[in-house]
């Protein structure tokens, strides 16, 4: 039998839950946190989101800034998981893969994106490999959305040492996965040079070269691949500070047709990582900025999300970024 706790005890975890409901609540995986309005996350900082719709759920994936201030560079060394089914309210699932869940990794939880599978769940993340120098991309997988997530490989997918015209240890970042009609995947990923590769069907392994994407003159980094009645949108971040950009074509693999700028500088951050889905019939963008006051900024980040349009050709309508959000979804 458990001995009562000590009344002492109890008071003292009391103020410790009054006083940091969030973290209490995010430990124990019970808060819903209910936002109809930009960021759609305030008791931490997440950055970097990706989402897929699972059965009627959005998922949402964001890696956890942790910089003790803003004048530090990043600090992640896990992301997190909620869902939601409308949207608005979303339950936190706590932290589905760390950095170090990958052994042959030393930290930093940059950006993930993760898929849908022949009934399984594969986390493609950016992570700082332990041995040689610079970012890689690893592949988790489980059989939950909501993880936990296990190192499908035991080694690294993608390398610094793999892609060397691009002299910079962070070129190698921010995979976005895309599965095609006839099954074929595609992963793109890249800083200052756009990559993207074309994986076995198994999802774990490069099926063929690394390509260049060479339209791309101004290409940052946070590519997001996704196909819309027939057409292939390749949105990325350009310049710095980052706005989103997009481009189209008629194949996954390009030629790309350069258009215009998607979403604006988004508020107090220099770094504007995207993703885009469609949920209940509307259509999507999911970001992040530094809003939340006083502690948000370029390395404090917060996920917001507004609606996407589309024009009848085809072309993406700049997104209008708000404090208020979105509806719930019917
Ligand atoms: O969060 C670390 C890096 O910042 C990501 O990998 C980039 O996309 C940028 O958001």
């Amino acid at each position: 039998m458990m001995s009562p706790t000590p009344p002492r005890l109890r008071l003292v975890i009391r103020l410790l839950i009054r006083a940091f409901p969030a973290t209490f609540a995010l430990a124990l995986g019970l808060q819903t946190t209910a936002h109809a309005a930009n960021p759609i996350i305030t008791d931490v900082h997440t950055a970097d989101p990706s989402a897929l719709v699972h059965e009627g759920r959005v998922y949402l994936y964001a890696g956890q800034d942790e910089a003790p201030d803003n004048k530090s560079d990043y600090q992640m060394h896990r992301w997190l998981c909620f869902s939601s089914d409308d949207m608005v309210t979303w339950t936190p699932h706590g932290s589905p893969l760390a950095a170090t869940d990958f052994k042959w990794a030393k930290g930093s939880a940059w950006a993930s994106q993760v898929v849908e599978h022949k009934g399984k769940f594969y986390f493609f993340a950016t992570v700082a490999h332990g041995t040689i120098p610079g970012m890689a991309i690893g592949v988790a997988v489980s059989d939950s959305p909501t993880g936990p997530f296990v190192d499908a490989r035991g080694s690294a997918l993608v390398t610094n040492d793999m892609t060397t015209d691009v002299d910079i240890w962070w070129d190698d970042i921010d995979p976005t996965v895309f599965i095609d009609d006839d099954g074929q995947a595609y992963m793109y990923w890249g800083n200052t040079k756009c990559r993207w590769a074309k994986l076995t069907p198994d999802l774990l392994n490069l099926d063929g070269p690394i390509h260049t994407v060479t339209e791309f003159k101004r290409f940052t980094e946070a590519p997001w691949l996704h196909k819309r009645n027939g057409i292939y949108y390749l949105s990325y971040s350009t310049d710095f500070p980052e706005k989103t950009t997009y481009a189209t074509s008629d194949s996954p693999t390009g030629p790309w047709k350069q258009h215009g700028i998607l979403n604006e500088i988004a508020g107090n951050c220099n770094t504007n990582h995207h993703a885009i889905i469609t949920f209940k019939g509307r259509d999507y963008f999911i970001y992040h900025n530094g809003a939340i006051q006083p502690h948000g900024g370029s390395y404090r980040r917060s996920v917001c999300i507004d609606y996407l349009y589309y024009n009848p050709d085809g072309t993406m309508k700049r997104v209008v970024m708000t404090s208020e959000g979105v509806e719930p979804a019917k």
